[in-house]
């Protein structure tokens, strides 16, 4: 793996020095980088994050680790991601202004990105955790979605580039392996690095030993690898959210690559339903149902903005190669059709990315603090298993459940059910 002779990990002591030759980073926190406070914050599987502050403003510095931070430099990681994440940004920002942290600065060498700080925003697994709302929370991401999906592709983009483009992000290959084998692979058998719940090895047998559900996954794994539609974020969990009370950025699009419509929009809807079914591990049952029933009608407006919003694009922004006015409207021909079969692709397909992240989270390496946060094993061990099957519900059957409003009514079922 490549690694620039003059790259070195930065550590509070030494990123002050190398930032002061910056002049995006000088122009916001002044000159003298001894007057700077430089935090290491990052708590997530791959990456060191600092935010340095000085008495006027403050900035963040992501900087990628040639390895897995998780797991350490027996699992090497290749420092292009902080390029492919930079990349990835750029063009998020132009398709959704202002909804990822304002860029300030790229070292490639140094595998280093340097972004406005989200005063006031806090990581929105937290704010799930901590029982805290945010208003607008489903219907802000699912147009970010909607634009981000359709404005990457070739329904939008300029066919050429838009090629050019998608080879540009196959060189993420590593990032994408980890989701080949950690999301769509290692659930569904023993992999070595596969860890769960005390007791949920027999809903991971369940799992493993159903052909139909695996050939599901099969097929929707070809869909990821190879559907290269648009620019995915490729990671879009609620840890790359972050929100204050009404207002929400997206961040760490690492894992970036053309793929699936439906793919990121399924990472969110996965894992808001699983901070659905943690919650009886974080309140009471008075707080519990009132915030269940929040996060639900959440689910139901992301999708509502997605399918809204692409549906705006489609009659305003459809410029692109794919399905031309030239064969429908300027013919007096309706593409109405053709857009309903897309959409109900999109959401087929995104309830089966669903199920699996919803499996992989709990049976394979990278769990979330939702589950993990639940002291009780016999309680956690409950609200896993309902997790698990409901996920191979989503899969299995993805093609029967017809609308939002009925995911929530599954999920509201499941969450009923005791399977321990
Ligand atoms: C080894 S990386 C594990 C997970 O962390 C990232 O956030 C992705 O979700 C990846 O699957
Ligand atoms: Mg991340």
């Amino acid at each position: 793996m490549d690694v620039p002779a003059n790259y070195e990990p930065f550590t509070p002591e030494t990123l002050g020095q190398r930032l002061a030759g910056v002049s995006a980073v000088t122009e916001r926190l002044g000159n003298d980088p001894s007057a700077w406070r430089v935090e290491e914050v990052g708590d997530g599987n791959l990456n060191l994050v600092f935010i340095v502050t000085s008495a006027d403003a403050a900035l963040v510095v992501k900087q990628a680790l040639p390895y897995v931070r998780l797991v350490g430099e027996s699992w090497p990681l290749p420092l292009s991601r902080s390029f492919y994440e930079y990349q990835a940004l750029s063009r998020q920002a132009k398709r959704d202004p202002g909804m990822v942290p304002q860029l300030l600065h790229h070292d490639e060498s140094q595998a280093l990105v340097v972004m406005e700080y989200l005063a006031g925003f806090k990581v929105l697994r937290g704010k799930l955790i901590a029982g805290e709302r945010v208003s607008g929370l489903g219907e802000r991401l699912g147009l970010f979605c909607a634009r981000t999906a359709f404005r990457g592709s070739d329904l939008a983009m300029d066919a050429a580039e838009r090629k050019a483009d998608a080879a540009l992000f196959l060189g993420n290959t590593e990032l994408q392996k980890i989701t080949e084998d950690l999301v769509f692979t290692n659930p569904y058998y023993r992999a070595a690095d596969n860890w769960h719940t005390k007791g949920l090895g027999h809903f991971s047998k369940v799992l493993c030993s159903d052909a139909r559900l695996k050939t599901e996954v099969a097929h929707l794994k070809r869909r990821y690898s190879a559907g290269a539609e648009t620019m995915l974020h490729g990671d879009l969990h609620t840890g790359s959210v972050m929100c204050t009370d009404d207002e929400c950025r997206v961040i760490d699009p690492e894992f970036a690559l053309y793929g699936p419509m439906s793919f990121d929009l399924a990472m969110l809807t996965a894992n808001l339903l699983m901070a659905y079914f943690s919650q009886p591990g974080h309140r009471e049952e008075a707080e519990c149902a009132p915030y269940q029933a929040w996060i639900l009608k959440e689910i139901e407006a992301l999708h509502a903005a997605f399918t809204k919003e692409f549906r705006r694009l489609w009659a305003e922004e459809r410029s692109g190669m794919l399905y031309p006015a030239s064969l429908f409207e300027d013919q007096g021909h309706e593409s109405t059709a053709a857009l309903q079969e897309l959409l109900w692709e999109i959401w087929r397909d995104a309830l089966g990315f669903c199920g699996i992240e919803m499996h992989r989270r709990l049976l394979s390496l990278a769990h979330n603090a939702d589950f993990e946060e639940v002291a009780d094993e016999t309680l956690r061990l409950k609200l896993e298993a309902r997790t698990l099957m409901m996920g191979r519900e989503l899969i299995l059957r993805r093609g029967e459940t017809a609308s939002a409003a009925e995911l929530t009514v599954m999920a509201r079922h499941f969450s009923g059910r005791d399977f321990t």
